[in-house]
């Protein structure tokens, strides 16, 4: 986006194609009671090491914390798929607080889907059971993109409402927001469903870019929004997930995805709340993810964390990145693990603690319990 665009912005105070938000100031700011600007999260430990602070002990969270593993989520989950619990707010932000609860993490993250902005758009996409996001109808021409309804501001209620609740329960606990980053919500458009090598978003942006760039921006708006109504609703963080951006080389993740990346992020920017970008197979493009404008690299479980660092030039706090396959080894193989991680990351600018990609739903939570009663037993110094 321009600086001039940008500018207008935060004049009007709007973002394309919403009406303005209480919540947020005429400045763009948010509102004097949020979570962050009113004392509640703003020196907690997650927010300090994002901010390249020292924190008082070393935050910990897990991606896909909430779920599968869990049996209190199953339990009230028993009956009811996957994306109408997230729209449900007191069922989502009851799902949000279960892992914080049991396992003491620094973080909640809020229970939802990538594929959330799709379904209040109004695109015809559900969640089957042991497959992943599934649409009715895969977007591949220019015309299924033409075609495709904007996501309103007004749809993103139940959203804002589950949030609401769920920081009302988390006290001085901050709540991540997250979206999915243009790339991976695009692909799972272009397939129709899960794939593995994504090669119809890869074919479309070569053949079609002129359509890929449609799609991916509007991707890019219907997630930023996402986003934004999260932060402005009381998250004090926001994660872009770009899960499966390790499957595109550099040069066409700088040429057809980073600038849609940035887009989603600048209807959060102005906000001030930290953000943080992870991938997976994404060791190559660390420093691209970074230059879309982030404050925090997410790491995936294959590059140790000082290599990552390196990789920066020690420019920007890190998470991640244990490996999930280790939660079912041996507790002394998974604690040594967990110690070399911590030493791998001491030479960033702040390090959050997080496994390198989901929790694998076979975890057993106890010993997500004990990593994180260990994370917190060594000493932030
Ligand atoms: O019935 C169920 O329990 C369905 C499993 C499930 C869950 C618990 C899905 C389907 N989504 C979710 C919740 C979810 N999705 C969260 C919740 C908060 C938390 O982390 O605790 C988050 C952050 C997501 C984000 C998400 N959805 C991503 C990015 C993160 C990642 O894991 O890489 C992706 C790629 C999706 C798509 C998706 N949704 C669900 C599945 C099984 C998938 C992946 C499918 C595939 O392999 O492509």
């Amino acid at each position: 986006m321009t600086a001039c665009r940008y500018l207008l912005r935060l004049i009007l105070g709007t973002i394309e194609g919403m009406t303005p938000s209480p919540a947020v100031s005429a400045a763009g700011t948010l509102a004097a009671d949020h979570p962050l600007m009113d004392g509640r999260t703003a020196d907690s430990p997650l927010i300090t090491a994002y901010r390249g602070g020292k924190p008082s002990r070393r935050p910990v969270w897990f991606m896909r914390q909430a779920g599968r593993s869990l049996p209190e989520y199953l339990k009230v989950r028993e009956g009811i798929a996957m994306l109408d619990s997230c729209l449900r707010p007191e069922l989502a932000s009851e799902i949000t607080l279960q892992p914080v609860r049991r396992h003491d993490v620094d973080a909640g993250i809020f229970f939802s889907d990538i594929v959330i902005p799709l379904k209040l758009a109004g695109v015809g996409v559900d969640i089957v059971p042991g497959v992943g996001p599934v649409l009715d109808k895969p977007v591949r021409t220019a015309a299924d993109v033409a075609a495709l309804p904007k996501l309103t501001w007004e749809a993103l209620e139940p959203i804002r409402e589950a949030v609401r609740l769920t920081v009302a329960e988390l006290g001085k606990t901050p709540l991540i927001g997250f979206a999915g980053a243009p790339f991976t919500l695009a692909a799972y458009m272009v397939e129709g469903k899960p794939s593995r090598d994504h090669l119809g978003p890869r074919t479309m942006m070569h053949a079609d870019p002129e359509t890929w760039n449609a799609l991916a921006n509007w991707a890019a708006d219907a997630s930023g929004l996402f986003l934004r109504a999260q932060l402005e609703a009381g998250a004090s963080a926001g994660q872009l997930f770009d899960s499966w951006a390790g499957s595109l080389g550099l040069a066409d993740y700088q040429r057809f995805v980073a600038a849609a990346s940035s887009r989603a992020l600048d209807h959060v920017r102005q906000l001030g709340a930290p953000l943080i970008h992870f991938g997976t197979g994404t060791s190559e493009l660390l420093v691209a993810m970074r230059d879309v404008g982030v404050d925090v690299v997410g790491v995936d479980y294959r590059l140790p964390l000082d290599e990552a660092n390196r990789r920066l030039g020690g420019s920007v706090p890190l998470q991640g990145n244990i490996d999930p396959a280790l939660l079912s080894a041996p507790w002394d193989v998974l604690e040594a693990h967990v110690r070399q991680v911590i030493a791998a990351g001491a030479g960033a600018p702040g390090h959050v603690l997080n496994l390198g990609h989901g929790v694998p739903p076979e975890t057993d939570p106890d010993v997500l319990t004990r990593v994180v009663k260990l994370i917190h037993s060594i000493s932030p110094e």
